[in-house]
């Protein structure tokens, strides 16, 4: 296991240990073992480890040496999964709910019984939390409110999540000896931020084993439906998704209609109309005459064949449509007035700006960041860690900023890694709007991002003044997650988006598309118009951590979904042309 994959086991023993009541230097230590093992190089971890002298760094107990070195050697750890099964599920499920720690839910279960969901909305609804001694009305509230939005949302799942689980099964469809063709459909196709269920689509010979295998997949707790050329199952983790096998000539329609969207259908289907065709998931037939268009399409003297895509909008006098655009927003009538943009690609990225370290939330150092960028084949990775004011993120003091800006000065010197590091800082917006560090400081840096990280209740006013304000400053180069909202988590907060927008455009700022798979934030929708009217995006994956670079992936579908090219994009540029870009945002130039 990596250093981070053992913190973040640490961190769960601390949890579980606070759920159970367990003293809290116990705890305590857990959680100080986990930011200590964050700190250290992957590769200083390994050599502690072998030379067993992981007892003399400051904060790894005797408790933790053997457990460290369990996990680094095994993966595995007996005490923990022991701990996890002693934990009821329904404890831990009440950590999502916003507003309940590890303590309160403990309290929860002492004084009222709470032991999962249900019973803590019972003890709600009879206001029974509001008298508990540190809870409160206002409390009471918050996690009515916090069990609502999770019904709401409890439904959908993050893109990355449910890619994560589809690859593989897409994987594993095409390596069965029946299957010909398979393929992920659905909104998880069309790169949507969150994604309600999985459809699979595959042409197969033989139906029976495909079936059997796909019930039977790891995960799968419950088959909710089965029939002779269709199944649906659940996973634990509650996603479910949908098979639909069909006959090869059908492949490519099926793909389409269950790519959807289903606007887009709606739309694509009148337009066959309209050429006298009636589109469906069987096929292209003619909307005249006898019989129903499925069984009009296994009359091969009826159907139009299509062996893929392209071929079925070739046949509706179309150019091909990416599945990111069948939002069924205006792609059909670009469509037939020319060939549509050639949207940015994974490929064309050549770094990005907006990245932690461990000098403030991030869980891998300068250097590994930096190899990271450099293994993905990056010419340049920026840093830009917290500022002061973020001191839940150990913000930056002016002097540790200082201190990290030669530190990336020395590595891009020392010739170590091919990758360029850009030192810039992720500046908080301070309520009113000012930036939390001084002129003569940010000057010094190649870039600044901005960000709210604080006071989110700010009324839509004060908080779009409040941004417009922090962009007007010239040592602005980019804003971070505009609406700062969490995706199934936390609302945006109260913001005019389209005077920003206006902001950022007259001051040549940009506006970042943060990538965390959380975030995907400034949404996809306001990003076609916005671009055209001259707005330069940057695709940031906010990474805390080497894998986080990877994030970008996400970003890259919701930038297609905006239909960005790659020359609305600064990060598909040169490093020269970025430092040029940097240079002509004003800033004092060193
Ligand atoms: P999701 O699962 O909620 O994230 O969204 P989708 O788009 O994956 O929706 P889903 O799984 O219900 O259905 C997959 C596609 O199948 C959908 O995008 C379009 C197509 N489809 C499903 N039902 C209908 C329908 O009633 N009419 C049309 N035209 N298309 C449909
Ligand atoms: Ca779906
Ligand atoms: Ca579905
Ligand atoms: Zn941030």
């Amino acid at each position: 296991m990596t250093k981070n994959e053992i913190a973040d086991v640490l961190n769960e023993i601390g949890v579980l240990l606070e759920l159970k009541g367990e003293n809290p230097f116990k705890v305590r230590a857990y959680q100080n073992g986990a930011r200590v093992l964050e700190a250290l190089e992957e590769a200083e971890l390994g050599r502690l480890v072998d030379a067993a002298e992981l007892n003399s760094v400051k904060g790894i107990g005797e408790a933790l040496v053997q457990k460290i070195t369990e996990l680094h050697a095994t993966g595995r750890l007996e005490y923990f999964e022991t701990l996890k099964s002693s934990v009821a599920p329904g404890l831990v499920e009440l950590l999502q709910i916003p507003g309940l720690g590890p303590k309160k839910i403990k309290v929860l279960n002492d004084k009222l019984g709470v032991s999962d969901i249900a019973t803590l909305v019972a003890a709600c609804t009879d206001g029974r939390v509001a008298e508990l001694a540190g809870f409160g009305a206002k409390t009471q509230a918050k996690i009515i409110e916090g069990v609502k939005n999770r019904e709401a949302y409890g439904r959908r799942h993050l893109w990355w999540d449910a890619a994560a689980i589809a690859g593989p099964i897409v994987a594993g469809l095409r390596a069965l000896a029946q299957v010909e063709r398979a393929e992920a459909a659905g909104s998880l196709r069309r790169g949507l931020e969150t994604v309600g269920d999985l459809d699979f689509i595959v042409a197969a010979k033989d139906i029976a084993p495909v079936m059997t295998w796909f019930t039977a997949l790891p995960g799968v707790k419950e088959v909710t439906a089965q029939g002779e050329t269709k199944a649906s199952v659940r996973f634990e983790s509650g996603l479910q998704a949908d098979l639909r096998i069909v006959p090869a000539e059908q492949f490519a329609f099926a793909l389409h209609h269950f790519t959807g969207s289903k606007d887009h259908n709606v739309q694509l289907r009148q337009r066959a109309l309209s050429r006298g065709l009636s589109l469906s998931e069987w096929g292209l037939v003619p909307a005249e005459g006898e019989g129903t268009a499925k069984e009009k399409a296994e009359n091969p003297g009826l159907r139009r064949n299509a062996e893929t895509e392209t071929e079925i909008f070739s046949a509706l006098g179309l150019g091909f449509i990416p599945p990111e655009l069948r939002e069924g927003v205006g792609e059909i009538e670009a469509a037939e007035r020319g060939p549509l943009p050639r949207l940015v690609e994974a490929e064309d990225l050549r770094g990005a700006f907006h990245n932690h370290t461990t000098e403030s939330d991030g869980r891998n150092t300068l250097a590994e960041m930096t190899a990271a960028a450099e293994d993905l084949g990056w010419d340049y990775l920026g840093i830009a860690d917290h500022s002061k004011s973020s001191v839940q993120a150990r913000g930056l003091t002016e002097g540790r900023l200082r201190a990290q800006l030669e530190e990336i000065r020395a590595l891009n010197r020392s010739g170590k890694f091919k990758t360029h590091v850009f030192a810039g800082t992720e500046c908080d917006i301070l309520p009113d709007g000012q930036l939390d560090f001084d002129d003569g400081l940010l000057g010094e840096l190649d870039y600044v991002v901005v960000s709210v990280h604080s006071a989110f209740a700010q009324d839509e006013e004060t908080m779009t003044a409040r941004i417009i304000r922090a962009i007007e400053h010239p040592s602005a180069t980019m804003l971070g997650h505009l609406s700062g909202r969490l995706l199934l988590r936390r609302e945006p907060y109260r913001v005019n988006v389209g005077k920003i927008i206006d902001a950022a455009i007259a001051h040549r700022v940009v506006i970042e598309l943060n990538a965390s798979p959380w975030r995907l934030d400034l949404d996809w929708r306001y990003w076609r118009l916005a671009a055209e009217r001259g707005l330069m995006c940057a695709i940031n994956p906010d990474a805390h951590e080497t894998e986080g670079l990877t994030h970008v992936r996400a970003g890259i579908n919701v930038a297609r979904k905006g239909w960005l090219t790659r020359e609305q994009i600064l990060n598909t540029r040169t490093r020269l042309e970025v430092e040029q870009w940097f240079k002509q945002r004003g800033r004092s130039q060193t």
